[in-house]
């Protein structure tokens, strides 16, 4: 398989941190290809009109895009439900932690391109409002924090994982480990997986 991937986006460490879970990594041949929103790159529209990665160009040729979709798409490669229970409530908390922890990153990658903007061209509104959620998320994953340790790891965690090391590289300021120590907890417990090492995002 051909992975469209680079070093830092978060989504293809996600899509990574999946592979490596599944024993699959091996089998992922990576391909530095650049995306930024504002310059589309013709070499990842040839498999994804959107120009984003992570973009997955399975054995079979078929482009497989979104990071929601190439480790649902991984997970049945090894015969299915190992990053996600099958069906019922355990499934849909799953899920559910793994939309919290992509629309994490979401938000930070959205404020993230809005305060590099010159000063007179930021809106004060958005940025405001992308603290006040990442606030309000950051709270709620303090409280789901003994959760996640309890609950066997799967595409949840790991998207939250990401999310949470994201803020480590590009929000540092915002030390969001303060008042929520079970959440750094938790966080440090991700860190310490093979996946998450062999997968480390460096700064340079
Ligand atoms: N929802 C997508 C988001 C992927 C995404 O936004 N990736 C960024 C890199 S971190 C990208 O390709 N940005 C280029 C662009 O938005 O045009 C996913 O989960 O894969």
């Amino acid at each position: 398989m051909k992975l469209h991937w680079s070093p830092k986006s978060p989504y293809v460490r996600k899509v990574m941190i999946a592979a490596h879970e599944l024993g699959l990594d091996g089998r992922i041949e990576r391909v530095r290809s650049v995306a930024a929103m504002g310059v589309p790159n013709p070499a990842i529209m040839i498999d994804n009109p959107l120009s984003k990665i992570p973009t997955l160009v399975a054995e079979d040729g078929q482009a497989i895009f979104g990071s929601q979709t190439i480790c649902d798409y991984l997970d049945e490669l090894t015969g299915g439900g190992q990053l996600c229970p099958p069906n019922g409530s355990a499934r849909w908390t799953m899920l559910t932690w793994q939309s919290l922890g992509d629309g994490l990153l979401d938000i930070l990658i959205l404020w993230r391109n809005e305060r590099e903007k010159p000063s007179d061209k930021r809106t004060i509104e958005w940025l405001s409002a992308f603290e006040k959620k990442t606030t309000a998320t950051l709270d709620r994953l303090e409280e789901i924090a003994p959760t996640l340790s309890q609950t066997r790891y799967g595409i949840g965690q790991i998207a939250i994982g990401c999310a949470l090391s994201y803020l480590d590289f590009r929000f540092a300021d915002l030390q969001w480990r303060g008042g929520r120590p079970d959440l750094a907890g938790w966080h440090l417990s991700f860190s310490e997986r093979k996946s998450s090492i062999a997968t480390e995002v460096t700064d340079g």
